[in-house]
C-alpha cells in the first residue's frame, strides 16, 4: 500500500535531529488475535494517554559501511537488544522507506513511566519511531504534506512494529480495525475518534494501580498466537466487533453506564481468553481480583461511576470522570494501597496525541 521506490536520496542534505513524543494508549475494546501481517481479528478502540509517553530523538547520517547501523539508547544506556530489534523492524519496512538502507541511525528513546509499570511501551515506542521516519520522509522528500496523510501513514507503519501502536498516533480515542459503523475504518491503520468524543470522555481519568512490577511470563506475541487454536476465538471476535461498534456509540453519547458494562466485560474476556488458551496461562494476580471486588463494592455504595480495565498484565486501570478525582484518590489510599507494589499509582488521563519536539 505504501511501497514507494522513489523515496531514496539522490544526494544527501545536511540532516537535522528529529524528535517526537508519542503516547501510550489503553484499549477499551481489546485487540487479541491477529493474522499476517499484523492484521487484527477484530476492531479495537482505545483512549490515548497523556502522561505515559515515549520521547524519541533520531539522528541520521549517510551509511558508513555497506549496511545500516543503529545505535540505540534507552535513557542514557546503550541497548543492544533494542538496536537489533529496531534494525529488524527497519529492514522489514525498507520497501516503504527505501532511504532506510542509505542511512545509519542514532536513536535515543526515553519513557516517561517506569519500566516496571507494565504500561505498553511498545505502543508509544513504535509509534514514536514511525513518526520520526514519516518526518524524515516529509522533511526531505516533500511528501505527506497534509496532517491526515502524515498521521495515517505513521499509524500504518507503527502497526507493523506493534499492533497496538497503530492507535498511538492520534489523540483522544482511536479506532483500529474495520467496522461497518465507521466507513473510513481500516485494518491497516487507526482512525481518530476525537471529534466524536462526548464532553464526558474528553478528560476521562485513567489511574494505573501497580499490582505487580515484575516482568510478565507470557508475551503478547505468544498470547495473540494462542488465539489461533482457542475454542472460543470465533465467538470472541464477533463479540468484540459488536462491542467496538457499541463503545463508539457510547463515546459519542456519553452513556457512562454502558461504558462501564462494555469496558469491564472486555477486560475480563481478555483474561478469560488467556485462561482458555492451550497452553493456558494467567496474568492477573490475587490482588488484581481483590481490587476489582473492592471497586464493585465502592461503586455500589457511593454511586460514583468508577470502573476498571486491564491490559495484558495484573495492573488495574481505574477509569472515571475527572470530577471524582479527589474521591478516588481517597478511596485508593484508604482501601487499595495495601494491594500495590512500587511505584504504586500513576495518574493519567485522555490525552491530546503525539507531538513533534524541537
Ligand atoms: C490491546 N494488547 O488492544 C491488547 C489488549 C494487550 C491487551 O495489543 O504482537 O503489543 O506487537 O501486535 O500490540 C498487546 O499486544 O502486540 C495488545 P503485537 P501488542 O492493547
Amino acid at each position: 500500500m505504501y511501497d514507494n521506490s522513489k523515496l531514496k536520496f539522490k544526494e544527501f542534505p545536511d540532516f537535522k535531529e528529529i524528535k517526537w513524543k508519542s503516547p501510550s494508549n489503553i484499549a477499551l475494546v481489546k485487540y487479541w488475535g491477529k493474522r499476517p501481517v499484523q492484521i487484527p481479528m477484530n476492531p479495537s478502540v482505545s483512549f490515548t494517554l497523556q502522561e505515559s509517553a515515549t520521547t524519541t530523538k533520531m539522528n541520521i547520517r549517510p551509511v558508513q559501511d555497506k549496511e545500516t547501523r543503529i545505535n540505540f539508547y534507552l535513557g542514557k544506556e546503550s541497548n543492544e537488544l533494542f538496536a537489533e530489534k529496531t534494525l529488524a523492524f527497519f529492514n522489514s519496512i525498507s520497501s516503504i522507506f527505501p532511504f532506510i538502507k542509505q542511512l545509519d541511525f542514532e536513536i535515543k528513546s526515553e519513557n516517561s513511566f517506569p519500566h516496571s509499570a507494565g504500561i505498553a511501551s511498545s505502543a508509544s515506542g513504535m509509534s514514536a519511531l514511525a513518526l520520526c521516519l514519516c518526518d524524515i520522509e516529509r522533511t526531505y522528500f516533500s511528501t505527506l504534506q497534509t496532517e491526515d496523510e502524515f498521521f495515517q501513514k505513521a499509524s500504518y507503519v507503527a502497526r507493523l512494529g506493534s499492533g497496538s501502536a497503530a492507535r498511538s498516533t492520534f489523540g483522544g480515542a482511536v479506532l483500529w480495525g474495520e467496522t461497518p459503523y465507521i466507513p473510513d475504518s481500516s485494518d491497516f491503520y487507526g482512525l481518530s475518534l476525537k471529534e466524536r468524543l462526548h464532553t464526558e470522555f474528553k478528560n476521562y481519568q485513567d489511574t494505573i494501580l501497580i499490582v505487580d512490577a515484575g516482568q510478565k511470563k507470557v508475551s503478547s506475541r505468544v498470547g495473540h498466537s494462542l488465539m489461533k487454536t482457542n475454542p472460543f476465538a470465533s465467538h470472541r471476535f464477533e463479540q468484540a466487533k459488536t462491542n467496538a461498534e457499541n463503545i463508539i456509540k457510547v463515546l459519542e453519547t456519553g452513556d457512562i453506564d454502558t461504558f462501564i458494562k462494555i469496558t469491564e466485560s472486555e477486560a475480563l474476556t481478555l483474561h478469560a481468553m488467556m485462561m482458555t488458551s492451550m497452553p493456558y496461562f494467567l496474568l492477573i494476580k490475587p490482588n488484581t481480583l481483590q481490587i476489582i471486588e473492592k471497586l464493585w463494592e465502592y461503586r455500589l455504595e457511593t454511586g460514583i461511576p468508577l470502573s476498571f480495565t486491564l491490559d495484558a498484565g495484573p495492573n488495574v486501570h481505574l477509569l472515571y470522570p475527572q470530577q471524582y478525582k479527589k474521591e478516588i484518590k481517597e478511596f485508593i489510599s484508604s482501601e487499595l494501597k495495601k494491594y500495590l507494589q512500587s511505584p504504586g499509582v500513576i495518574y493519567d488521563y485522555v490525552g491530546t496525541g503525539p507531538e513533534k519536539l524541537n
